[in-house]
């Protein structure tokens, strides 16, 4: 389907029109609830304290910090609303991250929950003006913004730019990905209208930020273009889910492969007959874990691949079409396909490089990573993914994280999920360490149960039965954590040699 929006569309006011006053919006675990009526009161009141006393004008790069709350999602909507343009970064950025981005997107005022303010005003960003809110200091946003006349919403164009999202990759300088006023109505119209199918009495809650798009997406955008409404939850792992699922009667989950792994362990006890919907992305969900899910709760997870880059989920199947071990299939309205290094399509059932295209395209700021990311007018993901002859999509490994050893291409990924298939193993990565006579040899990293043996040999012997003999690693490690980035993503590149046991 071809989506078609007016030339001049601000998606704040389009998110925020239609719901009655009295619906509510967004709750918090503590029982607070904020209805649509109350939402629009006060994104107006921040509207006019942006440009009013703050002298904020539109196109201004407005910087947005905090925990997930509903008084950061009015802010966001606020900046939007005024024709502002709103850089979002996640709560955990330390003040060299933030001096980056700020520096690169030119941000000159930023809107922070009180909590967050002391590393982004130790970064000593010159000429950045901070406003805090949620505090009781009298320049406080909340005391500062008083009951107000409705703010009219700034008549920007279509493909005005509306948000920042950096993505820091996994080395490098972060990248600001631009994206437009409708490209935040589209992910709502692709991904979330035709595989969530939402409505209006839908529950939304999960563990992403909403300073990652994902979160932004699932807890925001989609809730809200369905007049839904969405729990906010400022701690979300794993232990904090269950829990708020149950009790606030959730009904569509967003969250992670390794949440839903853990998860499995505190099932019992909690009636999750609430939940309709159940969203895996971030990174590639095992067979395995879908399948102990489903077999756990009835529940069949939908897998997503998603970008900051692309904005939100653009390859995943409906819950009736699910293929476990599978992405899915093109979201309607996305076009996806496998090609090799110069552009050609490679057959179906051979690993390439993904390649996509669709409402939103990758924009870097001021990058000449653009040219490698986008490439005859396809988005290049840089994850490898193999297109099944039944059209739908197996994701591999990140492009980057293909083993070669001693002439066999081998997909950390694979031996990643054969690891996640012993029962004491919660979270596994695998690398390629560098060796003069194979080129790479494989080296596994563990996580094991709470009280369970760390016995290498017993887990290799264990692989020896699941894979083929060039696969299994040479060495296993154990941790009692592995390291990710601030959005939860594996950073295997920093496994290597830091200090393995
Ligand atoms: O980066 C990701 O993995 C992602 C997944 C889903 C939606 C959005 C994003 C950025």
């Amino acid at each position: 389907p071809e989506l078609r929006y007016p030339a001049r569309l601000n998606c704040a006011a389009e998110l925020l029109t239609g719901p009655p006053d009295d619906r509510p919006v967004f709750r918090t675990p503590s029982g607070g609830t904020w209805t649509y009526g109350e939402l629009r009161a006060r994104v107006d009141r921040i509207a006019h304290l942006l440009t009013g006393d703050l002298g904020v004008v539109p196109g201004n790069r407005v910087l947005l910090r905090g925990p997930t709350t509903p008084w950061l999602a009015a802010c966001w909507l606020a900046v939007l609303k005024a024709g502002a343009v709103a850089v979002t970064v996640l709560a955990q950025q330390r003040p060299h991250e933030l001096s980056t981005m700020c520096e690169i997107a030119r941000v000159r005022h930023a809107l922070c929950d009180v909590r967050a303010v002391d590393d982004l005003a130790k970064a000593e960003i010159p000429g950045l003006r901070i406003t805090t809110y949620g505090g009781d200091a009298p320049d406080d946003l909340l005391r500062r913004t008083a009951p107000s006349a409705p703010y009219p919403a700034v008549e920007t164009a279509a493909d005005d730019v509306a948000l920042i999202a950096f993505t820091s990759g996994t080395t490098g300088r972060p990248k600001g990905c631009m994206h437009f006023h409708r490209d935040v109505l589209a992910i709502a119209d692709t991904f979330s209208r035709h595989v969530l199918r939402p409505r209006a009495d839908d529950v939304f809650a999960g563990s992403p930020p909403l300073g990652f798009t994902f979160g932004l997406g699932g807890l925001v955008v989609f809730p809200m273009r369905a007049g839904a409404s969405a729990l906010l939850l400022e701690q979300a792992g794993p232990r904090q889910l269950l829990p708020a699922v149950a009790e606030h009667r959730v009904s569509v989950l967003f969250t992670a492969p390794t949440a839903y792994r853990a998860m499995l362990d505190e099932l019992d006890g909690y009636d999750l007959t609430c939940l309709r919907r159940c969203v895996s992305a971030g990174e590639n969900l095992p067979a395995s874990t879908w399948r102990a899910w489903h077999e756990r709760t009835g529940l069949r997870i939908i897998n997503g691949i998603g970008a900051t880059e692309l904005l939100h989920i653009f390859v995943s199947a409906a819950d009736g079409d699910i293929r476990p071990g599978t992405t899915g299939v093109p979201v309607p309205g996305w076009h996806a396909r496998v090609q090799d290094e110069s552009g050609e399509p490679v057959p179906d059932g051979q690993p390439g490089l993904l390649a996509v295209r669709g409402p939103v395209g990758c924009r870097y700021l001021a990058d000449p990573r653009q040219r490698e990311y986008v490439r005859g007018g396809w988005n290049i993901t840089g994850d490898t993914y193999v297109r099944e002859p039944d059209g739908y999509f197996r994701y591999v490994a990140r492009a980057d994280d293909m083993i070669i050893s001693a002439g066999y291409n081998i997909a950390g990924p694979e031996v990643e999920e054969a690891l996640l298939r012993h029962p004491d193993v919660v979270e596994a990565a695998v690398v390629g360490r560098p060796d003069a006579s194979r080129g790479q040899v494989v080296v596994a990293y563990a996580v094991l149960k709470e009280g369970a043996e760390r016995d290498a040999e017993a887990l290799r012997a264990f692989l020896v039965s699941e894979l083929a003999p060039y696969k299994c690693p040479r060495e296993i490690f154990f941790r009692d954590a592995l390291p990710r980035t601030a959005t939860g993503k594996l950073q295997r590149f920093r496994l290597l040699g830091a200090g393995d046991t």
